[in-house]
């Protein structure tokens, strides 16, 4: 039996990597769109996926032209599309409002209008997102609740999200939208509170710096593993009829008490370190999101596994890591508080250190 080809456009973001991984794990041909300058600069823009390089194909093609999309898909005529390319920084949808509409909702159109022509039958899904519910009209949200996005990148995804059930409903499309809350990993990118925080943390444990700005701490966000959510993507495409589904862990935590408990992790006190900064305040904020994954639970059988800690502790024992100041040996900010003594060192915790 011939293997079942996938196309991942947006294949070398945090999601992207994770769902090759999953799909060539599920021998599936995988395939990718990038821009043409990570073509021209492999070591660089595709550093993320280096070690998947020669396991899948690649096509350079642009969100802004259908044209480009139009010949990748007919190129590789997929069995399963995964359309996860956007412009996928809330913050910086507040600086570039036109590009952020023009990439994420023409984007989206192009991919729909493609594949309604070129391979109807292929099964397309769409990277929605819990920015979509924005000022909350309920607790916790579901696949009901009233959309209100904050931000042009919010009002991208419900663009998206609407075209991709007009295409179902107009045309028949095999088309499903993911409402994905927020997710992580340790190939978070660095712009993100999480990541930002978890490398911040790091830096300060290398004593390459010596605090961390954040903006507003009191926000608050269901936080979930990239690796699993993506598994509930793959989910939605392999069901009998298309449909929409909210993937979260039905937890919520504020910004404030991931980077407290960073700072916990990696053995130092965030009140030395941390500074709030009002310019990272964003001009409309979404205070609050927490997801009933109910029905990905029934339908899909999906459920999360990574516990917050265990998601806060991932991301900074990596990025520890990667800096050379593994957790379990002294940062070197806490070193300056020990001193020698006749037979060996005294300071805080050096009974559990030697
Ligand atoms: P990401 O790490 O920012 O990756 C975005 C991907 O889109 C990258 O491959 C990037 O390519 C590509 N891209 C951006 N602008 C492009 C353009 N103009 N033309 C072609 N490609 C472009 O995002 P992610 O965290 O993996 O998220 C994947 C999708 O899920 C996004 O649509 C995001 O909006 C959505 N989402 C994410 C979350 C989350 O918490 N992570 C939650 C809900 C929804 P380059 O590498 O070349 O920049
Ligand atoms: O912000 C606050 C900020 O940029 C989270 C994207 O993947 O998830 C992500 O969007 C919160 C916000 O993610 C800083 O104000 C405080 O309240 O990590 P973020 P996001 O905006 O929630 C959704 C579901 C997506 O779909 C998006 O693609 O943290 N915050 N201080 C900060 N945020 C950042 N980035 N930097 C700060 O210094």
């Amino acid at each position: 039996m011939s293997k079942r080809v996938a196309l991942i456009n947006g294949i070398t973001g945090q999601d992207g990597y994770y769902l090759a991984e999953l799909l060539l794990a599920k021998g599936y041909e995988v395939h990718g769109i990038v821009r043409r300058v990570a073509l021209q600069d492999p070591a660089h823009r595709l550093e993320r996926i280096a070690h998947l390089l020669d396991r899948v194909r690649l096509h350079g093609a642009s969100l802004e032209s259908f044209p480009s999309i139009y010949r990748v898909l007919a190129e590789v005529r997929p069995d399963e599309c995964y359309h996860l390319a956007a412009q996928s920084f809330v913050s910086y949808s507040f600086d570039d409002e036109f590009s952020t509409l023009n990439t994420n909702v023409n984007g989206t159109h192009y991919m729909l209008a493609a594949i309604k022509d070129v391979v109807p039958n292929c099964r397309f899904y769409f990277a929605g997102s819990s920015e979509m519910f924005g000022k909350i009209a309920e607790l916790p949200q579901t696949e009901t609740t009233r959309f209100h996005p904050r931000s042009a990148y919010g009002i991208s995804k419900v663009a998206g999200f609407d075209l991709t059930r007009n295409y179902r409903e107009a045309y028949g499309l095999f088309a499903c939208s993911g409402i994905l809350f927020n997710h992580e990993s340790p190939r978070r990118g660095f712009e993100f509170v999480t990541r930002k925080i978890s490398f911040g943390v790091a830096r300060i444990r290398a004593g390459i710096t010596d605090c961390l700005h954040l903006g507003n701490l009191e926000a608050k966000r269901d936080w979930g593993h990239a690796g699993e959510y993506v598994e509930a993507m793959w989910r939605m495409l392999q069901q009998d009829v298309p449909d929409d589904f909210v993937v979260a862990t039905g937890d919520t935590h504020s910004v404030a008490e991931f980077a407290q408990l960073a700072f916990e992790i990696a053995g130092l006190d965030h009140r030395d370190h941390l500074r709030l900064d009002v310019e990272l305040y964003r001009p409309a904020e979404v205070h609050l999101l927490v997801g009933n994954a109910q029905k990905a639970r029934s339908v899909l059988g999906w459920q999360h596994r990574t516990s917050f800690e265990q998601l806060v502790r991932q991301m900074v024992t990596a990025d520890c890591q990667s800096l050379g100041c593994p957790l379990g040996i002294p940062s070197v900010s806490a070193v300056s508080s020990y001193r020698a003594v006749p037979g060996g060192l005294t300071g805080p915790g050096i009974q559990e250190l030697v």
